[in-house]
């Protein structure tokens, strides 16, 4: 790693406040503003007489851990194999239709809430209304998120009276906090559309039940919810807690005792130290482009036309501390990872299960952990992975008959693993490689050596599953996965067959590629497994080169077929650009043009995080203004002036796949970093990508790999101050 470390003058910048302000409530679910601590979450719609916050558990699933396995899979694999080696895929992948699925249902084409896969599921609503002593209109109404505090705010006047909502989520307390002032009187319900029983006790308001498991003879999940109310002078404050049998033995004494402790250390203490936990990590990244713009009690409304027609810079930059908002409010190193809603969702079926898929968007998720420094939140994704070795290395077994462990396309908190229950899309199995790789990344930033050691099995075991599970192909005897998928696009195989299973995809090749070089470099820094890393050079010098089409594209397959979607959402043969590191500049200059190319020819739009992943690709391609573009076109409001929703961004700044989906968020913000700051080719670029309209900025707090954290300032486009230091190993 080539280090440039020069000492500046120190410029001090302090973090602007962000505030996201509408001066009305929230008409739909999708204008509320989320909070979250990692565990609970909270939507308030700031309404007036009646104000409806949706609540979330991140651990409220349905369903229960399933026997997924198939014997027909791996009877039938060397048949698949056999036809695949002959060029018959599509007779392939009729017999996969018929025998390489999981057992069971799988994840109920998206309808888990009817199998044992399950769905992550919303806990309720809280309601809270309002009489007041007067029936005058409303004035002054302002809904406030800062994102700086994780505080929401609503206020207004009314009759003469100054009214006051706030409402946070604590990470240190774990429990919701609602302190309601002005003179008026509320009465606070839970209710939940199923599931759910409702009832007052000696001092407030509970809600429990019991969700299905979908498996005979298995209970399934436990939750309990309570909210208390203390009154004194004239302020309410309303403290809320929720618990599930899956994060705790008692979720009703887990309910009890934080919210008995939350109430005698009293709102201001609660407060004190729900700020001091957020600001710890929030205040660890500053970014500015242009001038600070004080407060002017510009609506986020006023602010996106601002962006969308002058190109004002507060909107996107406001998007990247969103963004890092609500990986701080969505995750806690403790539970689980943000799943495809983060941890926010307003149905009981929530779309594609609100699961966790291993096929980019879950990958997605935690792409900004490490760059935007907060790599701990990078850990509840690595101990999720880990959790799911048992059940992978079955499926390594049970449908492959290999050792080591793998995940497919589709997963849950019960450690399904096994392919989908669809092979067009299901049959992937680099769903595992790739979160493996997210522990290698890790390392990588932070240079924790003990961390690697303890990662270094997920590593290791699924290297070996491919070492076991890979085939020659008999024209160059290249070494690939088979059965296998190039994510969701499907090829033609001639003019009127249509076909998705294939072998060695060029995800496949990049995953594989990389993560066996992860493995080599890990043995090496651990003094290990020589002889074992030696088996994986060699296994990896028979891989298939990266193929550029006649065309100039880079080869989304083994042979250059010809899409069914050119325009594929998925752009997954470009792993390796991003968040990959194989193909750079420097490494693989014959291979740039190709990639772009490819994304000439998959085009600027997609869903949601379809945007997001483009701007990392052409970030990394250098090209900002690019770059830009795709942010813009992510930025697009998602809802048209019809009502129907279309891709880009919701009024609340969440990502419209549509319908919202969160990895958008977390694949913008990562865009946005990737723009400023990179270090995956052997050195620290500063500004690698910057758009010719971010003529002048600061950044300060963002990540290097080797363990760096870097500031620059630049003006008139040029770097005018950086600082490189080394960061503390431990994170
Ligand atoms: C993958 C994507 C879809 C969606 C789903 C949750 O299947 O192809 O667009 O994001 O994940």
């Amino acid at each position: 790693m080539l280090l440039l470390v020069f000492l500046g003058c120190q410029k001090q910048v302090t973090n602007a406040p962000w505030n996201l302000t509408y001066t009305t409530p929230a008409q739909i679910w999708e204008e509320s503003f989320p909070l979250g601590n990692g565990h609970l979450g909270m939507m308030p719609d700031g309404g007036i007489e009646k104000e409806t916050i949706v609540l979330n558990d991140i651990t409220l699933w349905s369903g229960a851990p399933s026997d997924d396995s198939n014997p027909l899979a791996l009877e039938s694999l060397p048949e698949i194999q056999r036809l695949l080696k002959e060029g018959k895929n599509d007779e392939a992948q009729n017999l996969m239709y018929e025998t390489f699925v999981c057992g069971g249902e799988g994840s109920g084409h998206g309808q888990g809430a009817k199998v044992p896969f399950g769905c992550f599921q919303t806990l309720g609503n809280m309601t809270i209304e309002s009489l007041y002593p007067n029936s005058d209109s409303v004035t002054n109404y302002k809904r406030t998120l800062c994102l700086n505090d994780a505080i929401h705010k609503v206020s207004f006047e009314k009759g003469g009276q100054h009214y006051e909502r706030e409402a946070f989520i604590s990470r240190v307390d774990d429990v919701a906090v609602i302190r309601l002032s002005g003179a008026a009187s509320f009465s606070i319900d839970l209710s939940r559309p199923e599931k759910a029983e409702v009832f007052t006790d000696a001092d407030g308001i509970v809600m429990r039940g019991q969700l299905d498991s979908r498996v005979e003879g298995v209970e399934g999940m436990k939750y309990y919810a309570k909210a208390q109310s203390v009154t004194d002078n004239n302020e309410t404050i309303i403290y809320f807690c929720a618990a599930t049998d899956f994060m705790c033995d008692n979720p009703e004494m887990y309910v009890y005792e934080h919210l008995q402790k939350a109430i005698e250390k009293g709102f201001n203490a609660v407060k004190k130290d729900h700020l001091k936990a957020h600001h710890e990590l929030f205040d660890r990244v500053e970014l500015q482009i242009g001038e600070p713009k004080e407060n002017q009690g510009l609506t986020l409304e006023d602010h996106w036309k601002d962006f969308l027609v002058n190109d004002d810079p507060w909107l996107p930059v406001c998007y990247f501390h969103f963004g890092r908002y609500l990986l701080i409010s969505s995750t806690r190193e403790d539970l689980l990872p943000p799943n495809l809603q983060g941890l926010w969702a307003n149905t009981i079926q929530t779309p594609w299960n609100g699961d966790y898929h291993l096929n980019i968007n879950v990958e997605m998720n935690h792409w900004p952990c490490e760059v935007c420094n907060l790599s701990e939140l990078h850990l509840p994704l690595i101990r999720f992975a880990e959790g799911l070795m048992p059940s992978g290395s079955k499926t390594a077994r049970d449908f492959y008959g290999a050792r080591g462990w793998t995940a497919h396309v589709v997963c849950n908190p019960w450690g399904f693993t096994a392919p989908g229950e669809h092979p067009s899309w299901g049959a992937t199995n680099t769903g595992g490689a790739w979160l493996a790789l997210h522990a290698w990344q890790h390392y990588e930033f932070t240079q924790d050596v003990d961390f690697l050691r303890e990662a270094y099995p997920l590593m290791k075991e699924a290297a070996l599953f491919f070492l076991d599970a890979m085939i020659k192909e008999p024209e160059h005897g290249w070494l690939v996965t088979a059965p296998t998928t190039s994510p969701e696009n499907a090829f033609w195989l001639n003019d009127s067959t249509a076909v998705s299973v294939c072998m060695g995809s060029t995800m496949d090749v990049q995953i594989v590629s990389e993560l066996y070089d992860a493995v080599c470099q890990s043995a090496e820094i651990l003094g290990v497994d020589v002889a074992f890393a030696d088996s994986l050079q060699a296994a990896k010098s028979h891989f298939p080169p990266m193929q550029v089409s006649e065309a100039g594209y880079l080869q989304e397959w083994l042979k250059d077929y010809k899409e069914v979607e050119p325009q594929h959402r998925h752009v997954s043969h470009l792993f390796g650009l991003y968040p990959g590191t194989m193909l750079t500049q420097s490494k693989t200059p014959e291979l740039m043009d190709a990639c772009r190319e490819t994304l000439r020819r998959r085009g600027d739009e997609g869903t949601g995080w379809s945007r997001a992943w483009k701007i990392c690709f052409w970030a990394r391609l250098g090209d900002g203004d690019h770059a830009y573009q795709l942010l813009r076109n992510l930025l697009e409001p998602a809802i048209q002036l019809d009502g129907k929703h279309r891709a880009g961004t919701y009024p609340n700044l969440f990502c419209a796949h549509p319908p919202f989906q969160i990895d958008g968020n977390f694949g913008g913000t990562a865009g946005i970093a990737e723009m400023l700051l990179q270090s995956h080719d052997g050195k620290i670029e500063l500004l690698p990508a910057l758009p010719s309209v971010w003529k002048n900025g600061h950044f300060k707090g963002l990540c290097a790999r080797g363990g760096k954290v870097v500031e620059c300032d630049w003006k008139d486009g040029k770097v005018s101050h950086y600082k490189v230091t080394s960061r503390g190993v431990k994170n």
